[in-house]
């Protein structure tokens, strides 16, 4: 046997365990605020470090390039099957490595170069792959978008329909990466039949809630629903498509060799792992808490005379609009960052400023709930928040702020214990 392959991480390479370490540390003592984070569980990082990152499984179940797929076959049939239950899908597809590719393999399966997409705008919530320019989805396909009401926040279902009439997409894409409030799926449907377009949810910010049933779903209006798996839904990091049986297997040729190579096969493990979780009591009151929690930040944020837009939230996350607090979302994420509160500077709705300064921030409540922080936290989390922008010149405040994150964080530890 190759030496190397007996040695501890620690022992082979002192470097990584340090960062891994560290990195520990940080999630440890600061306050996760993103959004679209989390913390999993102890079961979902042993699966996802196990030997089955050695296994090349080109195809799907019982269709493989490569022997010795038994037990990978079996693992990726758990996932699907799982999904499918706790979705009501009738095909999943396990094997995208991110939401982004998830999204890819929909346009790859379902359109043509040229083709009409209609998503969501970004500075209005939505996301790179729903045809930013930037993005392939915007190279590849003629991209057009709709956006919330500038006065009430919301998405205002006649205009997004008045939009599609204009446009005449073949695709239209509901799903968002910064909304705060709820999607109204049948709606999306009905326009996407009135227009004769397909439609596609990306429910990667809600798939936690929809999956405890907290949310609407929207697997029974769409055509196909993608997501990522890591973000309420508290799995390994990766993505999946849910869709119609008639489109299964345009999808699954569409991931693979459409898009990718061989599957991440101990990620797959993982989300069979993470959607097993996700069936139990434990995690309809996780879910629970997360939305009784972004109500509560938001509720105390107002209080304190912060703007968010839509005025409040009906999910996990909370968009502010600095702007009457005379500090833009780059300079709030930074000065947070320091005092140990993780967030994302965030474009809000028609944003004066670029997206690299953007004049608003995003919060969300997954990961410190993980923790088992409840409302009481949220309101202390608001405050200080609130206390370090408009104290944000004065170091004895901000000293006492980040002295109560590190006190918040050691009363709610990540992990019991680390594992490296
Ligand atoms: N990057 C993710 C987010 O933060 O919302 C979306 O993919």
């Amino acid at each position: 046997m190759s030496q190397l392959l007996a040695l501890s991480l620690a022992e082979s390479d002192p470097q990584v365990t340090e960062l891994i370490r560290r990195e520990e540390e940080r999630q440890q003592n600061t306050l996760e605020l993103i959004a679209s984070e989390n913390h999993v569980s102890r079961a979902v990082r042993t699966a996802s470090g196990s030997v089955f990152t050695n296994k090349y499984a080109e195809g799907y179940p019982g269709a493989r390039f490569y022997g010795g797929c038994e037990y990978v076959d079996v693992v990726e049939e758990l996932a699907r099957t799982r999904a499918a239950a706790l979705f009501g899908a009738e095909h999943v597809n396990v094997q995208p490595h991110a939401g982004a590719v998830a999204n890819l393999a929909v346009y790859l399966a379902m359109l043509n170069t040229g083709d009409r997409i209609l998503g969501m705008e970004l500075d209005h919530g939505g996301h790179l792959t729903h045809g930013s320019p930037a993005n392939i989805s915007g190279k590849y396909f003629q991209c057009f978008s709709y956006k919330v009401d500038a006065a009430s926040g919301y998405l205002d279902m006649e205009e997004v329909r008045k939009t599609a009439l204009r446009v005449q997409p073949r695709l239209i894409v509901a799903g968002a990466s910064a909304y705060p409030r709820i999607l109204d799926f049948a709606a999306f449907a009905a326009i996407a039949a009135e227009v004769g377009a397909l439609l596609m949810v990306d429910m990667a910010h809600i798939a936690g809630m929809v999956a405890a049933g907290l949310h609407p779903t929207p697997v029974p209006h769409a055509h196909f629903v993608t997501s990522t798996t890591h973000k309420t839904l508290r799995g390994p990091r990766g993505g999946m498509i849910l869709c119609r049986r008639e489109f299964g297997r345009a999808v699954d040729k569409a991931v693979f060799p459409g898009v990718q190579g061989g599957p991440l096969m101990h990620i797959i493990a993982a989300k069979a792992v993470a959607f097993k979780e996700a069936q139990s009591e434990d995690f309809y009151r996780y879910q629970e808490q997360i939305l009784k929690n972004a109500r509560a930040l938001a509720l105390q944020l107002k209080e304190l005379g912060f703007h968010l837009v839509s005025g409040g939230t009906d999910n996990h996350l909370v968009l502010l609009d600095l702007r009457n607090k005379g500090i833009t979302g780059r300079e709030a994420e930074l000065l947070l960052d320091d005092l140990g509160i993780t967030a994302n500077k965030n474009a809000i709705p028609d944003d004066p400023q670029n997206r690299y300064i953007t004049s608003g921030i995003r919060l969300g409540t997954p990961a410190v709930t993980s923790r088992g922080m409840k409302e009481a936290e949220m309101k202390q989390i608001a405050s200080l928040i609130n206390l370090a922008l408009e104290g944000k010149d004065d170091p004895v405040v901000l000293a006492r702020v980040k002295k109560e994150v590190k006190q918040l964080c050691a009363a709610f530890p990540v992990y019991q214990e680390m594992l490296v």
